[in-house]
């Protein structure tokens, strides 16, 4: 066996099911060897950015790594944004990056770069196999490397050589350790303290027995501000995020003497502002991390605070209710999704300024938002989850500025036939930083280079050039018919749903 097949074959092994690829020519090893690995799916995607983001959706979904396939550093490079967002939301995902033969480096070969060096400030784990017979446990260690908890990126480089030679041998996956729970012994959950949720805690388990704590000791419960994955709707305690605005965040969090995150970090402001702490704790307030496996800790938590206290009966509020027919807006988008979706459906939200928070009474539904801010994300990342959940239709909200990075996306969910349902929510614009030149300049925003209309982008066009059928909504009663037949169709659609510009 060749390097690459042992790499191949180990990844199986160690239970990795997906790639998504863009591969070239110093990876056609590794494509003949995931050919012949049949319970490894392939999947095509046009754009590197598309395959960081669909392997970030899928990672969300299973906490099991899938394996993007790229080509040497411009195509890793092409990645690096939703590669980043991967890290921020610390999912699990091994980069498989094919470089030139050993022997030819130094020639000064057109596609020559520095592998590990673009791969290294988004990868917690960074490897150059070196011969084929240490291949295989190579990619195993990339798997272990970005499992964690937390997950995390691992870039695994194989050279032409290393995969075209042979000596390769399959390596076993290693055992699972699992993750200690935090010790609890001394977290300070009294009226004063907020404890602020992230990562795998705002998953069903981890939201209970938050809600169980708070209840018993009066402390306040908060989610991180953008969640990686959060499990919303009828049956899960509701749960408040914390703003996105700093103003309103600080606000919020003002009163707060102890702040004990589970699972999340310390909260800061997105960007800096010229004379503001960046940090968006109070003055004094103690800041107290649990670490290890956070749910667990606060299950041991609630157990001793609020042994008798059983989670709250979930009454379901009443259904969202059908808004009367009146020209779309993005309240009107939100409303109309959320009397619309189905149970258990995956809601990937880059709608940005657009959205309106779904109500707490809409079906449940787990919630996928951008941790990492590089925009670009969300069609890819809707990809991901739905081949991650073949069973779950996916409703990507998508702002139209977003959506022009990584198009493309919408070609791998016609070619995979995903349940993917987009609205894209066009305003015309870069209406946050419309928002923004206001509030921070005192300017209000009229740059041309915010202004996304002359030519319009259409992108019902656009969706049918990639296979996907798309239709416009400008009324509620539009989206509404658009998004019912959407959602009883199987497969992939796209609705534009036109709304005015907030900022
Ligand atoms: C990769 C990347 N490039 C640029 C930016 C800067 N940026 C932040 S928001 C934004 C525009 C967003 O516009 P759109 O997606 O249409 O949403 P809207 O603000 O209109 O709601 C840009 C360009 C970014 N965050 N990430």
């Amino acid at each position: 066996m060749n390097g690459a097949t042992a790499v191949l074959e180990s990844l199986g092994r160690a239970g990795v099911r997906v790639c998504f690829a863009n591969p070239g020519t110093s990876e056609l090893h590794l494509v003949a060897a995931l050919d012949r690995t049949p319970h490894l799916r392939a999947v095509l995607c046009l754009f590197e950015g598309v395959a960081a983001g669909a392997a970030d959706g899928y990672a969300r979904m299973t906490g099991i790594p899938a394996v993007t396939l790229l080509h040497q550093g411009p195509g890793l490079a092409y990645g690096l944004a939703n590669l980043h967002n991967a890290m921020r939301a610390a999912s699990p995902v091994v980069n498989l990056i094919g470089d030139g033969a050993s022997t030819h480096r130094g020639l000064g070969a057109p596609l020559e770069s520095d592998v590990a060096a673009l791969a290294g400030p988004v990868s917690r784990w960074v490897r150059t196999a070196r011969n084929p017979e240490g291949a295989g446990a190579d990619a195993v260690a990339a798997v272990a490397a970005a499992t964690g908890p937390p997950g995390a990126v691992a870039t695994l480089v194989v050279p032409a050589d290393v995969a075209w030679s042979p000596g390769g041998r399959a390596a076993r996956a290693l055992p699972e350790e699992p993750a200690a729970p935090a010790p609890v012994g001394t977290v300070n959950a009294g009226r004063d303290s907020t404890i602020l949720l992230g990562g795998p805690t705002l998953r069903a388990r981890g939201l209970t027995a938050a809600d169980r704590i708070a209840r018993a000791t009066g402390a306040s419960l908060l989610a991180e501000a953008f969640p990686g994955r959060i499990e919303r709707g009828v049956d899960v305690p509701p749960i408040e995020r914390l703003s996105g605005n700093p103003v309103d965040a600080r606000q919020r969090l003002a009163g707060c003497r102890h702040l004990v995150l589970a699972g999340a970090a310390t909260p800061v402001m997105a960007f800096a502002e010229p004379g503001t702490a960046g940090e968006l704790t109070p003055p004094g307030c103690t800041v107290e991390r649990l670490d290890g496996d956070t749910t667990a800790a606060l299950e041991e938590l609630a157990n001793r605070v609020a042994p008798h206290l059983r989670a709250r009966p979930y009454k379901p509020p009443a259904t969202p209710n059908e808004p009367v027919n009146r020209p779309l807006t993005a309240e009107g988008v939100a409303q109309v999704v959320a009397a619309l979706l189905p149970q258990w459906a995956i809601v990937v939200d880059e709608a940005n300024t657009s959205i309106v928070a779904l109500p707490d009474g809409t079906a449940r539904h787990d919630l996928l938002t951008n941790s990492g801010f590089a925009i670009g994300l969300g069609m890819p990342l809707a990809a991901g989850a739905a081949l991650a959940c073949p069973d779950r239709p996916v409703v990507c909200l998508e702002a139209d500025g977003s959506a022009m990075y990584t198009p493309s996306a919408l070609w791998t969910h016609a070619r995979e036939g995903l349940d993917v349902t987009t609205i894209v929510l066009n305003n015309r614009a870069y209406a946050i930083l419309r928002r923004e030149r206001t509030r921070l300049l005192g300017q209000p925003g009229g740059s041309a280079l915010f202004d996304l209309s002359g030519p319009d982008l259409d992108f019902v066009a656009l969706a049918t050039a990639m296979g996907v059928p798309g239709s416009r909504a400008s009324t509620t009663g539009e989206l509404t018919a658009q998004l019912k037949q959407a959602l009883a169709e199987p497969g992939p659609h796209l609705i534009e749903a036109t709304v005015p510009a907030r900022y």
